[in-house]
């Protein structure tokens, strides 16, 4: 199986400027050569580049970008269900986290053919279930869960191809819920592990029976990591930093189970702002993470027994 590199310098989503440089930062960090040392066939099929557009609207005037966030939907739903439909594994280099809208898209039109269903698990500090109607910032970076979910008001993007059902959904790691979010989400099934549970459970009780449904399923597992999942004391070029986030070692602990459930079918990269990086410390810190679940490890575990 190959792992296609996807970029999407998609900067549309939110409104400082820098995550278009994301794609040639993870490039220049080394994505490819380290996925080639631990075994892995890698085709990289450069930047999707972004169509056409066409006049949207949604009704709320605080919304940023709209007719780009859906051409670039569009555009990236496609070449991510391609590249599924390929065989390959893809990894989509970010971009903000609007592409989620196509990434996912693509994903849930590939897995509804196929007939296996999707899961997703959202790594972030923020729940991004906003959709375009209750967002206040406008920032559409902020409604990919939403959209995935199957919530209205949608109506100037593409029909979200069999939206998941929300219990397929896990957001872990947050920290950062709005209001609208907030209330939005008491009413919908979806899976949340906040920071609050990862402190008091750790990583791998809760993460592990989110992986154990996907595989009772026999599902496909699309996984989304904004930088900002991270704390920032370790990850510092997003542009929406929230504190609190998890620690080197965590974020390592989580890609390693997840190579190990074998479950994973394709990753975003996502809220990378190379703009605000230090010497590449952030795209180097992620590139590691990838390594981290396309496995790269010390050992086998269990090296013993406990
Ligand atoms: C915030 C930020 N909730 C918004 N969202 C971010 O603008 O709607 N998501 N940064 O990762
Ligand atoms: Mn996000
Ligand atoms: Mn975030
Ligand atoms: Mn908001």
């Amino acid at each position: 199986q190959s792992c296609i590199l996807i970029g999407a310098p998609i900067d549309s989503g939110q409104r400082r400027a820098g995550c278009l440089m994301g794609p040639a930062a993870y490039r220049v960090a080394g994505l490819g050569a380290t996925l080639t040392a631990l075994g892995h066939r890698v085709e990289d099929r450069g930047d999707v580049a972004l169509p056409a557009l066409r006049p949207a609207e949604c009704g709320n005037p605080a919304v940023h970008a709209l007719p780009e966030t859906v051409g670039w939907t569009e555009a990236l739903s496609a070449t991510v269900q391609a590249a599924l439909s390929d065989g390959g594994f893809p990894v989509v280099m970010g971009g903000d986290h609007s592409l989620a809208l196509g990434s996912v898209a693509g994903a849930a039109a590939h897995a509804h053919a196929a007939g296996r269903p999707l899961f997703l698990l959202w790594l972030d500090a923020h729940s991004d279930f906003h959709t375009p109607q209750t967002t206040t910032s406008g920032n559409l970076h902020g409604t990919p869960v939403a959209y995935i979910a199957g919530r209205a008001g949608f109506d100037a993007f593409p029909p979200f191809p069999a939206p998941l059902p929300p219990r397929n959904i896990c957001l872990f790691g947050i920290r950062s819920v709005d209001p609208a979010e907030h209330e939005a989400l008491l009413e919908h099934e979806i899976e949340i592990n906040d920071m609050r549970v990862l402190d008091e459970f750790g990583i791998v009780v809760p993460l592990r029976a989110f992986l154990d449904r996907v595989e009772q399923a026999g599902g496909m597992l699309h996984v989304s990591l904004d930088v900002d999942f991270l704390d920032p004391s370790i990850a510092p070029a997003v542009g929406t930093t929230v504190p609190g986030g998890a620690t080197f070692r965590e974020a390592h602990l989580v890609m390693e189970l997840l190579h190990e459930s074998g479950l994973v079918t394709s990753l975003d990269l996502v809220e990378l702002n190379p703009f605000l990086d230090e010497r590449g410390r952030t795209a180097k810190m992620m590139v590691d993470l990838v390594g981290s679940l396309m496995g790269r490890k010390v050992f086998d575990r269990p090296t013993r027994s406990f």
